[in-house]
């Protein structure tokens, strides 16, 4: 690899992206490939925190792979591969559990929030969730980790898990810093705006997906929540006009006072067909080019494996020389 920084980030295989996660995280993926050694993953490992029906999840492994693809990462400049193809990541977050304490796990808001979501499913997996993820970071001993905001707290675990491991082995791995985009970190949904967007929501209203064909962005954005007023201004209390500012300005470049003159004595119908338009215009060219990356299995298959096999070489060397820090006996 150059003498770059490295990058690692990963996304789950649980649904089609939402405009969450392309405008949080995946959209920024692609652009910072040229300045940076990056390494992407399929966490299809974490999806099963949660249960899934076993066809679908591979289904939903495959299209991710190619949707990141259609995103724009590039597999001739990034290491792209699927989570459950690189047996270091489950091994060393064995290491990294026996690192982490029962108490920083307890207080992670996505354990107590899916908890809450799936009472008869609160399984140890979800539990350790974040050693797992602290375990994707450290294999590759990243620098960096391009998250959405929503993630900023497991990333902040998977920084304790190093340093502590540090304190007690020896300085070895990297501490990784999060890397946030500016506009648009958190996108909420169009029905609770106090919520974010999620992939897992039960209500499509609530959730735009990153291949809806353009009349349904345009209808879920017209029944968008908003409220009693009807001035298009950024400010608080106004969640769901400032949700919808957020991402119009994230997909146009338009910052908020320039969206405020632009809809000045306009009503919320015609501001919300604008972000309908806009968005759907945006993700066009990600919906065509899935649309042909989908159809040649064959060719996703090489690039997955010839993926799963560099992020294998990578990740092996720092097993090893963890294994052997813990006391583990050379084989
Ligand atoms: N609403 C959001 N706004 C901004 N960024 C978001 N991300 C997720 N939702 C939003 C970012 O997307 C990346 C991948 O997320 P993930 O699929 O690994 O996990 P998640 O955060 O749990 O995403 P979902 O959509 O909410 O999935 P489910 O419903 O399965 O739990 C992360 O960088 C995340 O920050």
């Amino acid at each position: 690899m150059e003498d770059k920084k490295l990058i690692f980030s990963g996304i789950q295989p649980t649904g089609t992206f939402t405009l969450g996660n392309y405008i949080g995280a995946v959209r920024n993926w692609g652009p910072l490939q040229d300045d940076y050694n990056c390494i992407y993953c399929v966490v299809d490992m974490h999806a099963i925190t949660v249960r899934q029906e076993p066809a679908k999840l591979r289904q939903n492994t495959l299209n991710s792979y190619a949707l990141l693809m259609a995103c724009g990462i590039d597999v001739e400049k990034s290491i792209l591969f699927i989570q459950s193809h690189v047996k270091t990541h489950a091994e060393l977050n064995w290491i990294l559990c026996c690192n982490t304490q029962f108490g920083e796990l307890s207080r992670m808001t996505q354990f107590k929030d899916k908890s809450k979501k799936h009472p008869d499913d609160i399984n140890a997996g979800l539990f350790t969730y974040p050693s797992l993820m602290a375990a994707d970071i450290l294999a590759y001993n990243a620098d960096l980790v391009p998250v959405g905001v929503d993630q900023k707290q497991h990333l902040e675990l998977a920084r304790n898990i190093a340093q502590r491991f540090n304190q007690r082995y020896g300085d070895f791995f990297t501490v990784p810093e999060p890397y946030i985009a500016e506009v648009g970190a958190k996108v909420m949904s169009l029905q609770e705006p106090s919520k974010k967007m999620s992939k897992s929501d039960d209500n499509p209203n609530a959730v735009i997906l990153i291949l809806d064909d353009k009349d349904t962005i345009i209808r879920k954005f017209k029944r968008a929540v908003t409220d009693s007023e009807a001035e298009v201004v950024y400010r608080e209390g106004k969640d769901g006009i400032n949700n919808l500012m957020t991402i119009y300005s994230s997909v146009t470049g338009k910052d908020f006072k320039s969206i405020e003159a632009e809809f000045a004595g306009k009503g919320y119908g015609d501001f919300k067909l604008a972000v309908g338009e806009a968005v759907a215009d945006h993700l066009e060219p990600v919906r065509t080019e899935f649309a042909r990356l989908i159809q040649d299995k064959a060719y996703l298959k090489e690039c997955y494996t010839a993926g799963a096999e560099k992020a294998l070489r990578y990740s092996q060397r720092t097993l090893n020389k963890v294994y052997r820090k813990v006391g583990f006996v050379d084989r």
